[in-house]
């Protein structure tokens, strides 16, 4: 009896609540309340920099398609097999917004080191007022309830995230004989990567640090640098511009490489933008930006992508079309960026929806970390 038996208890009721939520099935209000009440517990003692260690499998906009999200879980691996890092945007504009967040929620409550869900700008009150979840609410719940204790959550959920490298315990045993030739064991230290959030960066903000200080529990505010962390795009354009979306700005080539070296990262990964493709680099490979509502909005023919960074660095890409999307092409794709001979472009058919795997180098595979050379 006691903690493990209340544990196990509460785990057997969230297996059920996350079987239901995969059938598209929302949870009544109260099961809601609990699960954003233990969600918040869990989410307010994650960072505005949360951490995050590959292997990972990182994903854009999902904008209520939640059909279009269990196939993503059904070809990329079920969360815990694979650990999941979401940058934002799980409501508005598809039908089914409620049960969408919800799953997502449930699996973060269920396993919270195996997936990390950030905030959107859709995931705030204003917008979501607009664009649909608040209307979804009302019709599947009859009242505002269910909205109202999503978006007071939604104010917990994390800005941005770090993908550092996990060596895990490899580095803890190698530390040991490493210790001896190193005593300040320099080559032990976690390798920053990949910075992953909604929207871009912004003017007010040059380090990591000055992120992980302010208090980012509140409505997602109309101006500064909360604001244009989950708003922003890249833009060909050098420096900072006026954005045409009228919140957040856009940012040039070189405002990317400045914080890039800054912060001794080497891509940022957001969201944000309809891509056709469902990735699109930018900025030389400084930036990408990830999109994983195929068929956007039932109407946009696009493809989704998700991104697959493995304990080697390695970086794939995975593209999938919408359950519903008009176009029935089974020609293959192969979006390559300078895919090196080294490295095999893995096709995939696991579906109909499924389009092509690509190994893609570009650079980040070439950077080799200190403790590589010890390995075996
Ligand atoms: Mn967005």
């Amino acid at each position: 009896m006691g903690m493990n038996s209340i544990t196990s208890e509460s785990n057997n009721d969230l297996d059920e609540q996350i079987s239901q939520l995969m059938q598209c099935k929302p949870l009544s209000e109260q099961q809601v309340r609990t699960l954003c009440e233990k969600a918040k517990e869990i989410l307010m003692e994650e960072s505005n920099v949360q951490p995050v260690k590959s292997p990972v499998t990182i994903c854009g906009d999902i904008h209520g398609q939640f059909h279009d999200l269990a196939e993503l879980f059904r070809i990329g691996g079920k969360c815990p097999d694979t650990n999941y890092l979401f940058m934002g945007d799980y409501v508005d504009r598809g039908y089914y917004s409620v049960e969408t967040v919800t799953l997502l929620v449930a699996l973060k409550v269920r396993y919270p080191q195996r997936i990390t869900i950030l905030r959107g700008n859709h995931e705030s009150r204003q917008i979501t007022q607009v664009y649909g979840f608040y209307d979804e609410c009302l019709r599947k719940y009859g009242n505002a309830n269910v909205w109202k204790i999503f978006t007071d959550l939604f104010d917990y959920f994390p800005l941005t995230a770090l993908l550092i490298h996990h060596d895990g315990e490899k580095i803890k045993t190698k530390s040991r004989s490493l210790m001896k030739a190193d005593p300040n064991g320099k080559l032990c230290r976690v390798e920053s990567e990949i910075f992953c959030l909604h929207g871009g960066l912004s003017p007010s903000i040059e380090t990591l640090d000055s992120i992980r200080n302010f208090d980012r529990v509140q409505e997602v505010p109309h101006e500064g640098p909360m604001c244009d962390l989950l708003w922003s795009d890249p833009d060909d354009r050098c420096g900072w511009g006026i954005s045409p979306r009228g919140a957040g700005y856009t940012f040039g080539q070189d405002i990317s490489e400045q914080f890039n070296h800054t912060n001794n990262l080497k891509l940022i990964a957001r969201a944000h933008q309809l891509v056709m493709d469902g990735f699109n680099w930018a900025h030389e490979q400084k930036v990408v930006t990830i999109f994983s509502a195929p068929n956007y909005c039932y109407r946009c023919g696009n493809m989704a992508s998700i991104l697959e960074v493995d304990d080697c660095k390695n970086h794939t890409f995975i593209q999938l079309l919408g359950e519903e999307s008009p176009t029935s092409r089974v020609e293959l794709r192969i979006t390559s960026y300078k895919v090196v001979e080294t490295l095999a472009v893995i096709l995939v058919t696991y579906s109909t929806h499924v389009l092509v795997v690509v190994q893609d180098d570009s650079g980040l595979e070439s950077t080799v970390l200190p403790s590589d050379g010890f390995v075996g």
